[in-house]
């Protein structure tokens, strides 16, 4: 197929202010190229596609970013920046994708306009949402796209998906990550670590206080989106403890976070998936999560890591003490079976065409 995958509109591929579907753009489409798919990208100006996207085509736009999703009031009316990026992209798309010869639109954005074109835009547009609830105009313009036709939408959980209102079992993707990129470690150090945008709804702060508790520095990844937090959660546990990493890009990353005894995943929200849980297992490394959301469907207990209850931190502290038992081959072994970048490909391929009736 001729497919046309609209990026988000948060900021560029490459610059990690997308977050997670940053990571699942490129290997989706990186996995859809394998399998002998025709791939444009839609996505800002200055985005970057790694070199398991070069032979997709990539469009850009420029334009003012759209606000985070999910820092916004739960009731706030939809707002869209004067000289909106998203604006943008969808211009281009009904103007310029019938034209173009596609088969399908793949929209990753988690915003209002894509979801209200689908019924009246001139091809088919298909929505791979990237969060749980976050907002009510979301909430509401999910449920009348489900009403309209169910099958232009898939999620990446079944916890995701509860949160919304829909008319039959949802299309559950997962995720899938290229796990050439990824070593296997054997051998961790006696650290712990953290990987996320630093924001209030992932949880940081319990992540600190758990190291805290066993006296083991922990290792921070991610985009320092919230500064105040980020300056709140450093106060919050001794000298020595955080050991703020930056974003890294996966090689680097991943280099780093194999030498990890476990990763702690803490979410506050509905996390949709839990990219950097599988990142995580990838290299070996056992992870213990709230049982929340994605992760709480992702860590299998006993075998990858372990769960525990929402926001029990002496929880949270007691389960990272215990991680040794777990095997960490089995981690890998999981990821490769589960959340390659194959298995995601072929998920979206046969989620497209049953929707397309092709
Ligand atoms: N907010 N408005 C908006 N649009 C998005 O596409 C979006 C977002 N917030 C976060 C986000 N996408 C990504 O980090 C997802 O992977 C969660």
């Amino acid at each position: 197929m001729r497919i046309l995958v609209v990026s988000t509109p948060v900021g560029a591929l490459g610059s990690g202010r997308g977050g997670g579907v940053e990571l699942t753009a490129c290997t989706l489409v990186a996995g859809l190229l394998e399998r002998g798919h025709a791939v444009t990208v839609l996505a800002a100006d200055g985005s970057v596609l790694p070199a398991s996207c070069a032979a997709a085509a990539l469009w850009t736009c420029n334009g003012s970013s759209q606000p985070s999703a999910q820092h916004q009031d739960r009731h706030a009316p939809i707002t869209m920046p004067a000289d909106g990026l998203l604006q943008a992209f969808w211009r281009r798309v009904l103007l310029e994708a019938p034209a173009a010869g596609f088969d399908v639109v793949l929209n990753l954005a988690y915003d209002w306009l894509p979801f209200w074109l689908t019924p009246v835009a001139p091809l088919p547009v298909y929505h791979l949402v990237s969060m749980g609830s976050v907002g009510d105009a979301m909430d509401r313009a999910i449920a009348e796209l489900a009403a309209w036709d169910q099958r232009r939408l898939a999620f990446h959980t079944g916890a995701q998906a509860a949160d919304f209102d829909l008319v039959e079992e949802p299309v559950l993707l997962g995720n899938g990550f290229d796990l050439s990129a990824y070593g296997f470690c054997a051998e961790p150090e006696p650290l712990l670590g953290w990987a996320g945008r630093v924001a209030p709804e992932k949880g940081l702060e319990d992540a600190a206080a758990a190291a805290a508790q066993l006296g083991l520095p922990l290792a921070v990844w991610g985009l320092v989106e919230d500064q105040a937090y980020a300056a709140a959660v450093e106060a919050s546990v001794p000298e020595g403890i955080l050991q703020w990493r930056g974003f890294l890009p996966t090689a680097q990353l991943q280099a780093e976070l194999g030498r990890c005894r476990a990763l702690l995943n803490t979410p506050k929200w509905n996390e949709a998936y839990g990219n950097v849980v599988v990142e995580a297992l990838a290299c070996g490394v056992p992870v213990v999560a709230y049982r929340r959301g994605g992760p709480g469907e992702l860590v299998q207990p006993g075998l990858t890591g372990l769960l525990v209850e929402p926001d029990d931190v002496a929880a949270l502290a007691a389960a990272a003490a215990q991680v040794g038992s777990i095997d960490r081959r089995a981690c890998r072994q999981w990821v490769e079976a589960h959340a390659s970048r194959a298995v995601l490909a072929e998920r979206v391929e046969a989620w497209l065409v049953a929707g397309l009736g092709v």
